[in-house]
């Protein structure tokens, strides 16, 4: 626990700003496609789960977040890592399993964990994660390090019953956790409503637990930011919260299969359904909105894929497998 309590704080503006938010946005969604494209060329040797078109909860929910604040993430956590100030190169030399990634090339894109910057880690077992956030929280709690932990799961890791334990317990301990589901409503190939009756109610369930909860367009980073400034003010003062985001991803589940046509598990749902609702074109028509040239907000992003990509290039051509045995 030494090194929770060598975190520095470092308190971060907590107005919006659209251009962060793009660029970070676009910057996390240019390294996601470059890892898929290695994928495809068989460059990758563990699973792979991208979270391409969702960047906006991973952005919004870390800009109200400080270096203090720590965060953990599940098996899709390339964006998470990353909005929490996560290291580009540290996490695709992890991705590809040189030893100079972020855990030594050990864990591979679904265990990552850096604490330089308050990732405290990652693990694709569905339901564990929030209960090791817990008893973080309540680490840091017992340390007076008035901090909060952020901790993503899926729709369908909000089923587990350690999930619902581990609300139970952060509330009966006034534990500081913002817990994010990133509802895409699958979990893998099971649709939303081939599993919940209609009458499920997430808003009686959390509370019942004793948590507060607050559901957003996951999609939308300046309304994700809004409401996380909320959740973390709250959590703040001892109230744990659930933070439910409905969001829409543009790939199928794992690996970097693009499901063009409709599939017979998600009914009417296509990828251009989906896309319609793209956070980064929706941050952009919001940055316009606002007041900015849509010339100024195109510079913004083509500048930030230009940088990535170029950085990403010169990483690419460094990259040494790491020996295993
Ligand atoms: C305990 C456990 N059971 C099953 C799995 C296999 N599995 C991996 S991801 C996944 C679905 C996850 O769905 P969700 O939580 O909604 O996250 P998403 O992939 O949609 O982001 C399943 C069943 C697992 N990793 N852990
Ligand atoms: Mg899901």
């Amino acid at each position: 626990m030494t090194e929770l309590n060598n975190i520095q704080e470092n308190s971060k503006e907590l107005n919006f700003d659209f251009k962060n938010s793009i660029q970070l946005m676009v910057k996390i969604r240019t390294s996601e496609k470059f890892i898929r494209d290695a994928f495809w060329d068989e460059k990758i040797f563990s699973f792979l789960h991208l979270s391409i078109g969702q960047e906006a909860s991973a952005v919004g929910v870390a800009s109200v977040l400080n270096n203090k604040d720590l965060m953990l993430g599940n098996h899709r956590s390339h964006g998470h890592y990353l909005a929490k100030g996560g290291n580009l190169e540290k996490m695709i030399y992890e991705v590809f399993g040189d030893q100079r990634g972020c855990c030594k090339g050990f864990g591979g894109s679904m265990h990552m964990l850096d604490r330089e910057v308050g990732f405290t880690g990652s693990t694709p077992i569905l339901g564990s994660i929030p209960s090791i956030a817990v008893g973080q929280a309540f680490a840091c709690k017992e340390l007076n390090l008035g901090n909060v932990t952020v901790v993503y799961l899926g729709d369908g890791a909000a089923e587990e019953g350690s999930f619902m334990e581990s609300v139970n317990l952060a509330a009966n301990k006034k534990c500081s956790v913002i817990f994010v589901i990133e509802d895409n409503k699958y979990s893998v190939n099971s649709n939303m409503i081939d599993r919940k009756s209609t009458n499920y109610s997430h808003k009686k369930l959390f509370e019942g637990l004793g948590s507060a909860y607050f559901r957003e367009n996951g999609q939308d980073v300046r309304k994700v930011h809004e409401v996380s400034k909320k959740a973390r003010e709250l959590s703040l003062s001892g109230q744990p919260v659930v933070l439910h985001l409905d969001i829409d991803r543009m790939h199928a589940h794992s690996g970097p299969i693009l499901e063009e046509k409709t599939e017979a598990y998600r009914g009417n749902d296509t990828v251009e359904q989906r896309m319609s609702s793209d956070c980064i074109l929706l941050a952009s028509q919001e940055a316009v909105n606002n007041g900015n040239s849509e010339k100024e907000v195109s510079i913004w992003i083509e500048d930030e894929i230009n940088r990535t990509m170029e950085e990403l290039k010169r990483i690419k051509s460094t990259i040494r497998v790491r020996n295993f045995v």
